[in-house]
């Protein structure tokens, strides 16, 4: 790991979004590629968090602050992250389903499709179905992308697509999950047209499905 990504990685550990900023550009200075700093400096920081506080070493306030550190230098890196002069891809609303806060990798995927083309209709976290489907008819979704932290809440997102069953929507749209707990044979299993790993591979699986 190179000086400038370890010391990304050591700011958003220690919470603090001031210093996570500076790192982010200092290493776009150092020419470093926007994705490595992503993926080796922040997604990674994150990771530790989540072994730190699983070893009962940090504690919510611990992951607070430093998703708060990651979310500041996200927004210095994103323009980085994201093509230009692209048409429009389709339209996806996406949110985290119900009673479910956590929103950096929602956020992330959010991101990517919206640098690979797609117009993009954000929910935010602790999105309840009726949402999920309100939004979907006002805006003619293609996608809808359900993100889902927790093992407790990855049943809502079966509880949104038979919503959208019920309400005679489901072959209007399609629909992709992710999130750590997620994997390929719970999106069979709830009948979701498919799942993606990380926030590359969702803009890989909305533009297959689409296509
Ligand atoms: Co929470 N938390 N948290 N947390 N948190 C986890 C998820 C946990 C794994 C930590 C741990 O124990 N190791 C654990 C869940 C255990 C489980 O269910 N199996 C946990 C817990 C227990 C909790 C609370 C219950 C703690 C408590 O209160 N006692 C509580 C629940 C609150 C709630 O949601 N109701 C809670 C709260 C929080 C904070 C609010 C403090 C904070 C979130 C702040 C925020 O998001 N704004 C937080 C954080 C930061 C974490 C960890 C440390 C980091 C999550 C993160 O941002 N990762 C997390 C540990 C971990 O994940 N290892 C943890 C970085 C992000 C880029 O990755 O979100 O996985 P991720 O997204 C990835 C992929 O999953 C994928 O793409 C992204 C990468 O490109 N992806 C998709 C995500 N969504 C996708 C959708 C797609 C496709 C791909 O298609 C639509």
């Amino acid at each position: 790991m190179s000086q400038e990504i370890q010391e990304l990685f050591d700011a958003i550990l220690a919470g603090n979004a001031d210093l996570a900023t500076e790192k982010v550009q200092t290493a776009l200075d150092a020419d470093l590629e926007p994705s490595q700093i992503l993926n080796q400096g922040m997604i990674a920081a994150m990771a530790e968090v989540g072994e730190r506080f699983e070893n009962g070493e940090y504690f919510v306030p611990e992951m607070l602050i430093a998703a708060r550190a990651m979310q500041h230098g996200l927004a210095l890196l994103k323009p980085h992250l994201l093509q230009t002069d692209i048409v429009s891809e389709g339209k996806v609303v996406i949110g985290t389903v119900k009673g479910d806060l956590h929103d950096i990798g929602k956020n992330l995927v959010s991101m990517m499709l919206e640098g690979a083309g797609f117009d993009i209709f954000d929910l935010g976290t602790d999105v309840p179905s009726e949402k999920f489907i309100a939004a979907a008819q006002e805006n003619e979704a293609d996608v809808i992308a359900m993100s889902a932290l927790l093992t407790t809440t990855m049943p809502n997102m079966k509880s949104v697509i038979e919503a959208f069953q019920e309400a005679g929507l489901r072959d209007k749209v399609k629909v992709i999950i992710g999130g750590a707990p997620v994997t390929d044979s719970y999106a069979q299993e709830i009948g979701a047209d498919g799942y993606a790993a990380d926030a590359s591979r969702a803009v890989k699986l909305a533009k297959s499905l689409l296509n």
